[in-house]
C-alpha cells in the first residue's frame, strides 16, 4: 500500500504548515463510481503531498468493476485519499477521497462522517454508477455538488438531460471539470463552497445554479 507523504519520522514540510491566517478549515468529501477521478481531483488539487492509498488491481476484479472507459487503470482506492487545499487566506478545505469500488464501500460512513459538503464526479459513459453515491449523501444530509469529469470519448449531452438522467434537484449545481487540471479542480470546489453558503443563506437571498 502507497502511503505517499506519510513518512512523519521527517517531520512537517513548509508547506504542511497551515497559513497563520487560517480561520476555519472544512471537511469535503470527493465521492463517485469506480474509476470517475476521485484519486485524480485530490492529488491535482492538494497543496500538500496526497495521501493514497492506491492498490494495484488483482485479477479478481474482473467481471465485478467495469474498466470500460478506463481500461489502462491499474490501480485503486482501497481506502481514502486526502489532500488541502487554502482556498483563501481564512479558508483550507480537507479532502478526503472515498474509494469507487463496491467492495470497500463500507469505509464511506467513516469518510464522510463531518463532511461539511460533497463533490460527486460523475462520467457520462457510466453515469448509473455514481446512483448510489448520491443516495448515501442525500440519506447523510451531505450537501453535494455534481462534477462531470470530461474523459476524452465520453458523449456529450444537454445540461437538461444529463440533469434528468441524474435525478438532481434544481438547486443542486452541475458543472464540467477536469479532474486532472488545478483550475478546473479548484472551481469546482468554489462552485461547492458558493453551495453551501447558499444553503446556509437561504430565505436571505434567491438560490443560483451554475452550470457551465
Ligand atoms: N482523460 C481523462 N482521464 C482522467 C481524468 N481524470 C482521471 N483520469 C484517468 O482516469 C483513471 C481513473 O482515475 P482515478 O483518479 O484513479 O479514479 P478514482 O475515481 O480514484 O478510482 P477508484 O478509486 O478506483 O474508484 C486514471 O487512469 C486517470 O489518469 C480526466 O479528467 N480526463
Ligand atoms: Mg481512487
Amino acid at each position: 500500500m502507497d502511503y505517499n507523504g506519510s513518512d512523519l519520522s521527517l517531520g512537517p514540510r513548509p508547506e504542511d504548515l497551515l497559513p497563520a491566517s487560517t480561520e476555519k478549515s472544512v471537511k469535503v468529501v470527493i465521492v463517485g463510481g469506480f474509476g470517475v477521478g476521485k484519486t485524480t481531483m485530490v492529488g491535482s488539487v492538494s497543496e500538500i503531498r496526497p495521501l493514497t492509498t492506491e492498490e494495484t488491481m488483482t485479477r479478481d476484479s474482473v467481471g465485478v468493476d467495469s474498466l470500460h472507459g478506463v481500461e489502462r487503470k491499474t490501480e485503486t482506492t482501497v481506502a481514502m485519499d486526502f489532500g488541502r487545499i487554502t482556498l483563501n487566506q481564512q479558508l483550507v478545505l480537507y479532502l478526503f477521497g472515498t474509494p469507487g469500488q463496491q467492495r470497500f464501500w463500507f469505509l464511506w460512513n467513516g469518510v464522510i462522517e463531518g463532511a461539511l459538503g460533497a463533490v460527486v464526479l460523475v462520467d457520462t459513459r457510466r453515469l448509473e454508477d455514481s446512483f448510489q453515491a448520491m443516495d448515501r449523501l442525500e440519506a447523510g444530509n451531505v450537501p453535494f455538488v455534481v462534477a462531470v469529469n470530461n474523459f476524452p470519448d465520453a458523449p456529450l449531452h444537454s445540461v437538461a438531460a444529463l440533469r434528468s438522467a441524474l435525478d438532481l434537484g434544481e438547486d443542486v449545481p452541475l458543472v464540467n471539470c477536469d479532474a486532472r487540471m488545478l483550475e478546473s479542480s479548484r472551481d469546482v470546489l468554489l462552485t461547492l463552497m458558493r453551495h453551501l453558503y447558499t444553503n446556509a443563506t437561504r430565505g436571505t437571498q434567491a438560490p443560483s445554479e451554475v452550470t457551465r
